[in-house]
């Protein structure tokens, strides 16, 4: 996640503020990064598949403080996979699953705290997580956008076109992109760490005062990120030293080809300015004109472009073009970011539903029919709900509710309403025990629940024998534990 090791040396840089000091100011905020720390929370929940929305009280909590000190929230989500990002994409996944399994084997083990600090590490963030809160935060009157691709990149757009004065995130790869303020580690009450890239020329022991954005950047790719693995045996101080002394892409991949110190193959050059290139000019969504534009203008007498052109004429590993009606449709939630396809209705039988696990994002803008109005979308086949939204009644005992405030029941309504009743019907026609109350349902719907220490600790084995049998059999009969759900189950 981010330019490896490139945080904790601007340390000293650092400086702690209050979030007032952005009274007034739009602030751009990286949707996922609040939605990971969100489902840190329930990630026992979301790795069970048992249905949960509390990841929102963290969002809505966060948000409504910035609207307490009058900051504007500009919230952008992550939008399809960037070609350039495939490998760290995989090695995610691979590291999720990983912990997904052992998550598994130690919920069976009865190793609970074990259990979910493994789901911690399991949770996958899906479009359809980011299409919930972004339903909430439209009634609450929040700009939101969906990037083409990366947030981090339409992040830095926004703040070259002077839409944005600041980023809150935790990913350092903004700095690499160029923004200009970006606040680190803000805690609930509004505490954080800004970091200006007019300080970065302070930094004691790296300087990068004269460092051009180009050659930050450079800096950032053989030291290791999201787009490049970097170089073995490179950590940033030493990337800094080489591009100091060698300031340019082909005089740095020169000297590291010839130091055998180093193993850099010759096609490396082709991945670095790649790399490069991606930071400098990915596709990005223009909200003025409505189309992707590059987020820098494609400068045709860089010799990196040139080259690149000559390989790769439409440049799709920044990124591939959209047609204007579809980047428009990403960008204001009505289209999924990665299968176009398009969502309005909030019903469980909502042909979107199905889609869940692929990670969809539904709209709450149009009604659905608006949009798939015969542009060649697709409209999606009815689905039977893939989540296991029945559990029977000695599993609801098994949940309490937390201490948490109760940020978003506030502003639920029918939709959800509709929705429980729409499963508790499902759940009779399954022939399954009734939820029991309306209310108990919604609550749970709405994630409120947590174990209850307790009664764990009071459960019998074959008690922990039909809890797991919840958790492992929903009505679909498929495993619950397996959020997998296919490749691009977060869209991305
Ligand atoms: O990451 C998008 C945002 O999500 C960024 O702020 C970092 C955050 N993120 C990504 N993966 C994780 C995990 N596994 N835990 C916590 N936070 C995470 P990007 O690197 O831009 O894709
Ligand atoms: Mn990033």
């Amino acid at each position: 996640m981010g330019v490896q090791g490139l945080l904790p040396v601007l340390k000293p840089i650092s400086e702690a503020i209050h979030i007032q000091l952005f009274a007034n100011k739009r602030v751009g905020i990286d949707g996922y990064s609040w939605l990971h720390k969100g489902a840190f929370g329930c990630a026992l929940e979301l790795c069970t598949g048992t249905s949960t929305s509390r990841y929102m009280d963290y969002f809505v909590e966060r948000i409504k403080m910035l609207l307490y000190y009058n900051v504007v929230p500009v919230v952008v989500f992550d939008g399809a996979k960037l070609p350039m990002k495939s490998e760290t994409e995989a090695m995610r996944r691979e590291s999720r699953e990983m912990y997904l399994e052992k998550g598994k084997k130690l919920l069976k083990e009865r190793k609970w705290t074990h259990a979910v600090e493994c789901f911690q590490r399991a949770v996958n963030i899906t479009p359809t997580m980011a299409y919930k809160v972004s339903q909430v935060l439209l009634e609450m009157g929040i700009d939101v956008t969906v990037a083409p691709y990366e947030a981090d990149a339409q992040l830095a757009w926004l703040c070259f076109q002077n839409e944005i004065d600041a980023v809150i995130t935790e990913d350092s790869d903004l700095i690499a992109y160029g923004v200009n303020r970006i606040i680190y580690k803000m805690g609930r009450s509004g505490d954080g760490f800004l970091i200006s890239r007019k300080n970065l020329g302070a930094v004691e022991g790296l300087a990068l005062s004269h460092f051009t954005q180009d050659m930050l950047q450079l800096m950032s790719i053989i030291a290791g990120c999201d787009f490049f693995p970097g170089i073995r045996g490179l950590g940033i101080k030493k990337a800094h030293e080489i591009v100091k002394r060698y300031r340019t892409l082909d005089r740095v991949f020169w000297f590291l080809r010839n130091n055998p110190k180093f193993q850099v193959e010759q096609n490396d050059w082709d991945r670095m300015a790649k790399a490069l290139m991606t930071f400098k000019y990915q596709r990005v969504y223009d909200h003025r004109f409505q189309k992707l534009v590059f987020l820098t203008q494609l400068d045709e007498r860089d010799p990196l472009v040139h080259s690149m052109k000559q390989r790769d004429a439409h440049l799709d590993f920044l990124g591939p073009l959209l047609p204007d009606e579809i980047a428009q449709g990403i960008a204001q939630g009505r289209l999924h970011p990665c299968t176009w396809e398009c969502i309005a209705d909030d019903s469980p039988k909502n042909p979107c539903d199905s889609l869940d696990e692929q990670g969809t994002v539904k709209s709450p803008l149009k009604p659905r029919a608006q949009v798939a109005n015969g542009k060649g979308l697709s409209v999606t086949s009815p689905c039977t709900s893939k989540t296991n939204c029945c559990p029977r009644i000695r599993i609801l005992d098994f949940f309490q509710k937390p201490k948490t405030s109760r940020v978003v029941t506030s502003i639920v309504s029918s939709p959800w309403m509709n929705a429980i009743r729409g499963k508790r019907k499902e759940c009779k026609e399954n022939g399954l025990e009734s939820h029991g109350s309306l209310k108990k349902c919604k609550k749970e719907s709405l994630g409120m629940l947590q174990p209850n220490q307790n009664i764990v600790n009071r459960l019998s084995e074959k008690d922990i024998g039909l809890l797991d049998q919840f958790r492992h059999k929903p009505l679909n009969g498929s495993s619950t534990l397996d959020t997998k759900g296919g490749e691009d189950e977060n869209g991305r």
